[in-house]
């Protein structure tokens, strides 16, 4: 069985590749399974995965490295019910320090299942394009540390979203990069048009890639100001209505206007929505100017449950008080009902992750 563990950004479009890769896996003929991961509980993340039948275990409530063993725990229940042959765990996007404290107790997991193990490290190429030029991130220093800590200890980095850029600055970017990385290996992809999938996974099945993991000390106090300047906001809610989609177009538009005028930096806001029938994920990312969060499929049924997710760099009682706003506006605009069945907001814990650094 061979594993494979994706880290990067937040929104750098690892759940899109991991869906693209594995559904051209499925058409080989291969069983893939997922373990998404999260420092909050309702993940959209799983709930697309799964929608794209695609069997998925949770590690939810904190990041692989404070919650190695729950990973552990996961795969084995995968390969327990799915015996898959090759699963992808996606590591949540805030997180660093994967090659020392993940990675390398995975090889040993790994060694029994003799199968190939890679860790590759997603970015969007248009924030790396404007850190490799010096440019100011949209996001505090400390923020940008935990951008710069991932790409430092990877042994391969994913270039993503290179259909952002035309072909020829991507492939500048991608020169500037080789040129300050010369040891990892890099390549583009844009994962929501499948190029570059082929050589991802031709890459990630090469295990050298893992054997090359690099040598280096995260500074502890920087990455924990840094996950402590952002704001997790995870819930369910449950809309009753006679036009869902126009309710929902209004909320996820005035949220996202709202993210905008008052100038949060978004890592990502990501929703799924369902009304049984359709299923829907939209997103929004740091560097999507027009505030547009999702085009939404027309015709949604009456009742609709919806999961929201939301990393922004803002105090955790302004992104609630935004979302609230903004519900509450779609309410008396449309009529539409809605009941916030679960809420939860927070900055992501961090005493708790330093002490199972030392693990
Ligand atoms: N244009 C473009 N958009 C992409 C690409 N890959 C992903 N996206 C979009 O980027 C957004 C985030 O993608 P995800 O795959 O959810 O990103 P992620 O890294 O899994 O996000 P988190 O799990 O929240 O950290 C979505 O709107 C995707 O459609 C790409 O190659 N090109
Ligand atoms: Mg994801």
């Amino acid at each position: 069985m061979d594993m494979h563990l994706v880290g990067g950004f937040l929104g750098s479009g690892k759940t899109t590749a991991i869906i693209c890769a594995a559904q051209q896996l499925m058409a080989q003929g291969k069983t893939v399974a997922v373990v998404t991961n999260d420092k909050g509980k309702h993940l959209v993340d799983t709930a697309f995965f799964r929608t794209a039948s695609i069997p998925t275990a949770e590690v939810a409530g904190g990041c692989f490295r404070c919650n190695y063993d729950q990973l552990e725990e996961r795969l084995q229940g995968l390969i327990a019910e799915n015996n898959p042959d090759v699963i992808f765990a996606e590591s949540v996007g805030s997180c660093v320090d994967l090659a020392e404290t993940v990675m390398k107790p995975l090889l040993d997991f790994q060694r029994s299942l003799q199968g190939d193990t890679s860790f590759s490290i997603f970015c969007d190429i248009r924030l790396l394009r404007m850190w490799l030029q010096g440019e100011d991130l949209p996001f505090s220093d400390e923020v940008v540390y935990i951008f710069e800590q991932q790409i430092e200890e990877a042994p391969l980095v994913v270039l993503n979203k290179c259909d952002l850029l035309s072909q020829e600055d991507a492939g500048k970017v991608e020169m500037a990069f080789r040129e300050r990385y010369p040891r990892k290996s890099c390549l583009l992809m844009s994962a929501s048009q499948g190029t570059g999938m082929e050589g991802w996974l031709g890459a990630i099945e090469k295990s050298e890639i893992t054997e090359n993991a690099v040598e280096f000390a995260v500074d502890y106090d920087v990455y924990d100001r840094g996950s402590q300047q952002l704001a997790w906001l995870d819930e369910s809610v449950r809309l009753t209505g006679e036009n869902n989609t126009l309710a929902m177009t209004i909320f996820l538009n005035g949220f996202a206007e709202t993210l905008r005028v008052e100038n949060v930096p978004v890592g990502h806001v990501k929703v799924y929505l369902t009304d049984g029938t359709i299923h829907y994920k939209g997103s929004l990312v740091a560097m999507d100017g027009d505030g547009l969060l999702a085009s939404l499929p027309d015709h949604l049924g009456q009742s609709v449950d919806l999961i929201l997710n939301g990393r922004v760099q803002c105090a955790p009682a302004k992104l609630n008080r935004m979302v609230a706003g903004a519900l509450d506006t779609m309410s008396r605009q449309t009529g539409t009902q809605y009941i916030r069945e679960e809420t939860a907001y927070f900055r992501p814990r961090v005493s708790a992750e330093r002490n199972s650094h030392n693990r």
